[in-house]
């Protein structure tokens, strides 16, 4: 029955799609509380330094052992610190974003929500919010209603700072999604997705016609391809902007964004978050098209051998084929870019592509033996009104 959700400023269920977009309730700074949220006995709230390499992996260790699982509890997620030192110190970033709570006798840390700033665009308006994520509690400290704690502390750090609207995700449903995605897997190691149990065999198949089914080139075929560099960046962003400007809602990347989000490299580069490629025309030097993955692992929960599942997730892509107006040319276009993706992420090793359904994807899924999972991701807003919106944001917070 939502208790705590229908006190906030979200649409309920039943609310008709707005005549106007805009926020829901206006935010006095003024009247914002100056402290949090009284923490229950025996814990307190704390900001976490995620400049500091030991606090990095407290908050790495919590989401390892408690972040989100699957529905049979088979896998989860393995964000690594690499990849969160990426998507939490994004240009921008506010330490004060970044909230804890310890017990106040071990000092253990037990519960984490985040946010980083983001521009986003919902239709033609751009709104300054606070994208939500890393939200995870203890397993033993669960359904004591310290999430909704959790989200009224991040909350008040996000008014205080001038932002009264946000964008999360989630598996579950809350009042209201705006968007609803399903998740698509398209296996690189067919038989090592069998042996952990991500994949079935299907009836009537056989390992051997598996295995042969997702067989790949081991040499990508678009002329022109490279890995992005530096000197990519404001021709990449030029043309993400572009293409992004095609959905009812996005992003809205500045070129520092672009650099951080593509071109990320963590100290370790055995770590490695994200793999960007584009297609330069030799001709002109023009950069017609790029692509790029993220790296996430699953652990294997109860695997005697502590496999994990090394998934690589499809990020951002653009394509100058896609302002020409022809259906046929682009779904052909990003056909052959994504099979050459494929083939790269195969190469850096990883077991599975997995992608979801916005952006272009449609055009591309079911032709790269992409199979649909159990997995839904919703989208929603915090503090905004607006109708249902078909998406251009990245999933990059998965639930
Ligand atoms: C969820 N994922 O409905 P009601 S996604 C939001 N997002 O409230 P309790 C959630 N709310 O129904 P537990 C939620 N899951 O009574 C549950 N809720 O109104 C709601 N899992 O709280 C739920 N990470 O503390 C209910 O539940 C209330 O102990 C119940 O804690 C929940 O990061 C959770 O899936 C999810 O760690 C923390 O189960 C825990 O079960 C857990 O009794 C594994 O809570 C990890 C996991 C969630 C990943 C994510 C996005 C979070 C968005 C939060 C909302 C942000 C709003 C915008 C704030 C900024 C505003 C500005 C400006
Ligand atoms: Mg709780």
């Amino acid at each position: 029955s939502y208790k705590f959700w229908q006190t906030q400023p979200v649409p309920s269920f039943e609310d008709k799609s707005p005549q106007e977009d805009g926020p829901i309730k206006v935010i006095d700074i003024e009247r914002v509380s100056k402290q949090p949220p009284p923490m229950v006995e025996g814990f307190e709230w704390v900001t976490m330094n995620l400049e500091d390499e030991k606090e990095l992996a407290e908050v790495y260790d919590l989401l390892s052992n408690h972040y989100v699982e699957d529905d049979e509890a088979m896998f989860r997620f393995n964000y690594s610190s690499s990849f969160l030192n990426w998507a939490l110190k994004a240009p921008g970033w506010r330490k004060e974003w970044h909230v804890g709570v310890r017990t106040t006798q071990s000092r253990k840390l037990v519960a984490f929500i985040s946010g980083i700033p983001v521009t986003l665009r919902v239709r033609n308006q751009k709104i300054n919010t606070s994208e939500i994520n890393f939200l995870c509690i203890h397993k033993k400290l669960r359904s004591k209603r310290l999430a909704p704690t959790l989200i009224k502390e991040i909350t008040r750090r996000c008014y205080l700072e001038g932002t009264f609207q946000a964008i999360y995700t989630a598996g579950v449903i809350l009042p209201t999604p705006i968007s609803t995605c399903r998740y698509f897997h398209r296996s690189l190691d067919w038989e090592k997705l069998y042996d952990v149990g991500f994949s079935p065999l299907p009836h009537g198949s056989t390992k051997q016609r598996q295995i042969l089914k997702y067989k790949l080139p081991t040499t990508t075929a678009t002329h022109g391809l490279r890995p992005m560099q530096k000197k990519d960046v404001a021709q990449v962003q030029d043309l993400l902007v572009r293409y992004l400007a095609r959905t009812d809602m996005s992003q809205e990347f500045s070129q520092e964004e672009v650099e951080h989000w593509l071109l990320h490299t963590d100290d370790s580069p055995n770590d490695q978050v994200v793999w960007s490629y584009v297609v330069e025309d030799p001709a002109s030097n023009k950069v017609t098209d790029f692509f790029s993955f993220y790296s996430l692992e699953s652990t294997v929960i109860r695997d005697r051998a502590n496999r994990v599942v090394k998934a690589a997730y499809l990020y951002y892509y653009a394509t100058e084929t896609a302002f020409e107006g022809e259906d046929k040319k682009l779904k052909a276009r990003l056909n052959a870019l994504m099979k050459d993706a494929l083939i790269l992420a195969k190469k850096a090793n990883f077991d599975v592509l997995n992608a979801l359904t916005l952006l272009d994807n449609p055009l591309f899924l079911e032709e790269q033996k992409f199979g649909a999972g159990d997995g839904q991701l919703h989208y929603y807003l915090y503090n905004y009104r607006t109708a249902p919106v078909a998406g251009g944001i990245d999933g990059k917070n998965q639930a």
